[in-house]
């Protein structure tokens, strides 16, 4: 069977669980603990996630991931081949990504995802970047600030023509790998305290989270043993 190599929280891996969901694919889940080296690099010589592994092939870019995953393009991936939207899709993504990533590594760090040694690890390699995560939470509204003209391009890009067929009617069939690109990178902050978002883009979250039938979490509640904080 099919298997992901995921960490809970990263974006990326979050798009290929999303997809796996659309694509009713069963495989086998398997979150990572951040300081593990190893393991990837042993599948694919560095340590990124996610990877998938089939049979004896072991692939690690996401996108590469789905095209793999759906060879029948379910995902209208023909929309990765249209430059323009890609790129417009992409430069989105990355602004949004550097408030998105300051608010929640802090939350994300101390989630049953992370054990003690995971979190030391990547606190460490994460403040390199971004300095410490007590700054990055006395920061935080300098971020939000940054985050609310993002959003609202989203919101717009949700709601333009040419985007998404699914934003319109939530259609499964009219689901596209850039409702799970865009959908995939926002997600996390539904952790942020007291944060939420606008009733736009709840309403089109939750309803991808439908479609792919995606939950966040649930791979750390698969057994019974508490938050190892
Ligand atoms: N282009 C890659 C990006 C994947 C990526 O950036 N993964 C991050 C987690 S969000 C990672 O594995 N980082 C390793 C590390 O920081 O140690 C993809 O689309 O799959």
């Amino acid at each position: 069977m099919i298997k992901l190599y995921h960490y809970i929280h990263c974006p990326f891996c979050i798009r290929v669980r999303m997809a796996l969901g659309a694509l009713g694919k069963k495989f086998i889940s398997q979150p990572l603990d951040y300081h593990d080296e190893k393991t990837p690099i042993d599948l694919c010589g560095k340590k990124m996630l996610p990877i998938l592994t089939d049979n004896e092939l072991a692939l690690n870019e996401s996108l590469d991931i789905i095209k793999h995953l759906d060879s029948e393009s379910s995902l209208h991936l023909d929309k990765l081949n249209h430059e323009k939207d890609l790129n417009q899709l992409e430069d989105l993504l990355s602004r949004l990504g550097k408030p998105i990533h300051n608010l929640c590594m802090p939350y994300w760090a101390y989630t049953k995802e992370f054990t003690p040694e995971a979190r030391n690890y990547f606190i460490q390699k994460k403040s390199v970047k971004r300095g410490p995560f007590e700054k990055l939470i006395q920061n935080k509204n300098t971020f939000l600030q940054e985050l609310t003209p993002l959003l609202k391009e989203v919101e717009d890009l949700i709601k333009s023509d040419d985007f998404s067929s699914f934003a319109k009617g939530h259609k499964k069939e009219d689901l596209s790998i850039f409702d799970i690109m865009l959908s995939s990178h926002i997600w996390g902050m539904y952790i942020f305290p007291e944060f939420q978002f606008s009733e736009t883009i709840h309403t089109y979250l939750q309803n991808v989270k439908m479609a792919c039938e995606f939950e966040y979490h649930e791979d750390l509640w698969k057994d019974s043993s508490p938050p190892n904080l």
